[in-house]
């Protein structure tokens, strides 16, 4: 039996009414899961119908060495770590080589601060892979890494957008987000840019014409109220801006993290966020069930519950990806067919498309796709 408030956030969907911070939080608290979903898979077919986009990415981190110590991250190493890694230009080229001949469309980037890389590496970055791959879209870099970047030349944003844009970069990824919740954010990751930076360089980003993604990190220390409100407050920079193209819930892999006594969440904390990110972020085109953190089945179950993208096949794994597949390390790849099999047995229909939405369609492709 459903409550009245249920039955009136229901009411409010189906109008297309904005639901409330205290609405998002009862959608969380509820036990009514199999409903959740399917008033979230409603507002997923009335957008996208049986669509489900996925893109042939590869992801590259330049970098695991950082500065910082996120209690949540096990990526990074402490410079002078016999275990920490920086590549050349040459040998982030080389490492991209053999999937931008197998087909994919984007460069995933995204690593470390590093303590003593000057800016240039990063431009040279953009500049060697460009060259090398003119075609390929460069999704590269956090509003953290941005932060970084303009702390250690004291440009100011706008120059430090431009300059990256010069040398190749076409949009951003989501991530360092985490939870914006400034309580929560001082236990997990209290050195890191603080969540107003966050905000305001993706504003500036979506201001100078780019576009770039948003991510929330749930399953840790964080409330159900602190996700609603990381919600909120991406949905009122996206009522200004409109330059988020997808939300991204990140499942929390706690193994070798600094919060490795802590559970992660569970398949059905995850479908909930999911769904409830769906009806909560009425301005975001796509919901991206990241199949890498999520694991495969239950990514393919988001797609009932709100999520109309997959992310990509993220051929050659990268470091990054390899830390956090829930499948384990060996299965953080997967093929275009894959994928395509994962959405066909879901019932939906797969759509490749570029980092922008906009669909590939298969006489596009000049090579057909073999990422493993
Ligand atoms: O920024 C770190 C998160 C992010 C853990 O924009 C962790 O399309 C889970 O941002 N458990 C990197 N997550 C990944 C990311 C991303 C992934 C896919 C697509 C896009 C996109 C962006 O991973 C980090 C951080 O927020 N993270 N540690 C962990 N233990």
């Amino acid at each position: 039996m459903l409550s009245s408030t249920l039955l009136n956030i229901a009411e409010k969907v189906q109008a297309g009414e904005r639901l409330s911070f205290e609405e998002g939080v009862a959608l969380f608290e509820t036990d009514q899961v199999a409903w959740l979903g399917h008033l979230a898979d409603s507002v997923r077919r009335r957008r996208h119908g049986r669509t489900t986009f996925y893109n042939v990415n590869r992801h590259l981190n330049p970098t695991n060495v950082c500065y910082w110590d996120c209690t949540f991250c096990s990526f990074y190493r402490k410079a002078g770590d016999p275990e920490g890694y920086t590549y050349t230009v040459d040998q982030a080229v080389a490492e991209i080589r053999p999937s931008y001949e197998a087909g994919i469309t984007e460069i995933h980037i995204v690593g470390g601060l590093h303590p003593t890389l000057p800016f240039e590496y990063y431009l040279d970055l953009l500049r060697g892979l460009k060259t090398a791959f003119p075609k390929i879209h460069l999704k590269a870099f956090t509003m953290v890494e941005l932060d970084h970047f303009k702390r250690i030349t004291r440009l100011s944003e706008d120059e430090v957008i431009d300059r990256l844009v010069a040398a190749g970069l076409d949009s951003c990824p989501g991530g360092g987000a985490e939870i914006f919740a400034e309580t929560v954010r001082k236990q997990i990751c209290k050195h890191k840019c603080g969540t107003n930076r966050w905000l305001d360089f993706s504003k500036r980003v979506h201001l100078k014409g780019l576009r770039s993604n948003a991510t929330m990190l749930y399953g840790h220390i964080e409330s159900l109220a602190d996700r609603v409100d990381h919600m909120i407050r991406l949905r009122n920079l996206q009522d200004e801006t409109k330059g988020f193209q997808c939300f991204i819930p990140l499942a929390f892999y706690p193994k070798d993290t600094e919060l490795a006594h802590l559970p992660g969440p569970t398949a059905i904390d995850s479908l909930k966020t999911i769904a409830v990110s769906r009806l909560m972020l009425d301005n975001f085109d796509h919901i991206k069930a990241y199949w890498v953190m999520l694991g495969r089945q239950t990514a393919q179950l988001a797609l009932h519950f709100g999520a109309n993208d997959l992310d990509g096949t993220v051929s050659g794994g990268g470091p990054l990806v390899a830390t956090y597949s829930l499948d384990g390390a060996a299965q953080c790849k997967s093929t275009r067919d894959d994928i395509v099999q994962l959405v066909l047995d879901a019932g939906l229909e797969p759509v490749e498309r570029d980092t922008l939405y906009q669909p590939i369609h298969p006489v596009q492709r000049e090579t057909e796709v073999v990422c493993a």
